[in-house]
């Protein structure tokens, strides 16, 4: 399959052309092939490439230069390869800089961005039907795309078990903005010739949402096969069985890239400062009118943001929403304003295990 295919483009071309003008200058010039990563797991990526797709692994410089995660390979990513094509092998030497990258918050106590997808285009927010939409996860999802500048869309999935889908749909529209709004079902086929149509040839979409949303049964309906183990449930126990472990990128019949994700049980945006105002452009654009620029929306006088969830314009579990986001945001900016060298010796006293309970900030 041509590059084509898999969303190679003239931008990206010239960005691969520079990469070799610069090299071509350097010591090391090996025979480099254009190639984008279809999945990734332990550093060990499956490419594809104009020789057909190879395992690749990143070159020692590659992985040795790298400051963290964010510049070795993701899913998604345009990357340099040394081609092994009699081994089936490839050598990955640059990452091609990335017209948008997914980023959150990694799991666990580190202060760490993990690179969910790279070069997307759409963002897809799956979100199952059926039950409570929980509107709170919906809006980090869309803060995530509006973080990464990336044009979101609303799937609520499994429409085939919702009662009242009309109001689901009203629910979902007050949330996303601007952003179109699908009601969908892999079982019944609803909505899917919608969904066709927002996936445009060459252009990526990525998928995101709980685990259980029906995201990799989505893929499975748009692929025409069943390529992406879907999770089926127990009867014994209800619990779950195949659920998508890794991101991985798939070419739809349509010409559409589509990267199916795991579930995340945690999404904990990244920096998402400008982003919480066009998640909750409501907020945003009635504090302009607030009489402090800095007003929080918490009692000052002359509020705005107040006065019009008093007049019921703002739904105040919308701005309670905001108010978290927002702390949490500034939690992390403060934890960050230690910079890196204080925080990284802080977390050795802290490993070194020299003070008992907590280090204490001086
Ligand atoms: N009723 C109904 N069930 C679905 C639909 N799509 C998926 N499911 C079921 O939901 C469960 C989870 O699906 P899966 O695609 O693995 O979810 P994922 O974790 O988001 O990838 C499976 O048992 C699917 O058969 C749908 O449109 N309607
Ligand atoms: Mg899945
Ligand atoms: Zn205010």
């Amino acid at each position: 399959m041509p590059l084509t295919r898999y969303g190679w483009d003239p931008a990206f071309e010239a960005l691969f052309e520079n990469l070799l003008e610069e090299r071509a200058r350097g010591a090391s010039r090996p025979d480099l092939v254009p190639g984008r990563v279809l999945s990734e797991s332990r550093e060990t990526y499956r490419l594809t490439t104009a020789l057909g797709e190879l395992a690749g692994e990143p070159s020692g410089r590659l992985r040795f230069s790298a400051a963290g995660p964010l510049d070795l390979p993701a899913v998604g990513d345009w990357v340099s390869v040394q081609p092994f094509p009699a081994e089936g092998l490839g050598i990955v030497h640059d990452v091609l800089p990335r017209r948008s990258a997914l980023l959150r918050r990694a799991a666990g106590r580190r202060d760490e961005a993990q690179l969910l997808a790279a070069n997307v285009d759409l963002l897809l927010v799956a979100a199952p039907l059926g039950g409570d939409l929980r509107a709170r996860r919906v809006e980090r999802f869309l803060a995530l795309a509006h973080e990464a500048e990336v044009a979101p869309a609303v799937l609520l999935t499994k429409a085939d078990l919702e009662p009242d889908p009309d109001a689901a749909l009203s629910a979902a529209r007050a949330l996303a903005g601007p952003a179109p709004v699908l009601a969908v079902s892999a079982r019944t086929g609803l909505g899917l010739p919608a969904l066709a149509r927002l996936l445009a040839p060459g252009a990526t979409a990525a998928l995101v949402g709980p685990s259980g949303a029906g995201k990799s049964t989505l893929v499975n309906a748009l692929l025409g096969s069943e390529r992406q183990a879907t999770r089926e449930i127990r009867q014994s126990d209800g619990r779950g069985r195949h659920a998508t472990t890794r991101r991985e990128l798939f070419v739809l019949p349509s010409g559409a890239l589509l990267v199916d994700t795991p579930g995340l049980r945690e999404l904990g945006l990244w920096d998402a400062g400008a982003a919480l105002e066009a998640t909750y452009e409501e907020v945003a654009s009635a504090a302009a009118s607030c009489r402090f620029r800095d007003c929080r929306h918490e009692g000052e006088p002359g509020c705005a943001v107040r006065a019009a969830v008093d007049a019921g314009a703002i739904d105040s579990s919308r701005l309670d929403a905001f108010a978290k986001l927002r702390r949490e945001e500034e939690a992390l900016a403060a934890r960050r304003a230690l910079g890196p060298a204080r925080a990284e010796r802080l977390r050795w006293k802290r490993i070194m295990g020299g003070s008992k309970g907590p280090v204490k900030l001086r």
